[in-house]
């Protein structure tokens, strides 16, 4: 159900996203295979120079991949794609086909996520029904073109006190700047150079993974202590 996939989006996950010219001559299925072995529970399918065709086969490869591992599956962009292999969600950007539409496209059980980068666009992405949001770039990023400036901590905080979906920190996150933004209040972080760059994507894995486990124990404590 939506709504039980949508706990693992505010419950101090890693949100991993593909880019295969960024992973060091290895394919995104192989990967996506290390990305699932390694526990995570949330894959976005990013591919901005390929076919549709290549891109379908892709994806219909990663969604019995992700079933296997009961992982939540999302494609960026590509609506069309997303139907045709039945994927969890998907992800589309502020100058997409207006949210209403892809909704009336996919239905009120697919996950719907879009990226902000102001308060203004938060607000709009509630009114118009996004199931989360993206909230970046926090940090200077490389691998999305023709992003804006770094939206920083100011945001952040904005999206920490305003947000009443889920929301998915993303731009510039790495192993080592993770907790500053644990600190703030973010439960949810996408990381796509961190990870897929990586020589050892799965020794990587498990450093962000210990890392979210103390923040997701910290949070439970203090929440039994009230
Ligand atoms: N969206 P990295 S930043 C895909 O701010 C994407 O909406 C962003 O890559 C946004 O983790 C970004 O390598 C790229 O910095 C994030």
């Amino acid at each position: 159900m939506k709504s039980e996939k949508l706990k693992l989006f505010n419950d101090y996950n890693l949100y991993c996203i593909t880019a295969e010219a960024l992973s060091k001559g290895r394919k995104n299925i192989e990967v996506v295979e290390k990305m699932l072995k390694s526990g995570v529970k949330i894959i976005q399918y990013r591919e901005k120079k390929k076919t549709l065709r290549e891109k379908l086969l892709e994806c219909e490869k990663i969604r019995q991949m992700t079933l296997d591992y009961g992982c939540i599956f999302i494609i960026n962009d590509n609506i069309e794609i997303a139907k045709m292999v039945l994927a969890d969600g998907v992800h589309i950007g502020q100058d997409d086909y207006p949210l209403e539409r892809v909704r009336e496209f996919l239905g009120d059980d697919f996950i719907i996520g879009i990226s902000t980068h102001s308060r203004e666009q938060l607000h709009d992405a509630h009114k118009r029904g996004a199931d989360y949001i993206g909230v970046g770039p926090i940090f200077k990023t490389f691998t999305k073109e023709d992003v804006c400036d770094p939206v920083g901590y100011e945001y952040l905080d904005i999206a920490v006190s305003e947000s009443k979906i889920p929301f998915v920190s993303i731009g510039g996150i790495k192993e080592d700047n993770l907790e500053e933004v644990l600190k703030r209040g973010a439960k949810c972080v996408a990381m796509v150079s961190e990870i897929v760059a990586s020589e050892d994507i799965e020794g990587k894995i498990k450093a962000i993974m210990d890392k979210l486990s103390y923040w997701r124990d910290k949070s439970a404590n203090s929440k039994g202590l009230c």
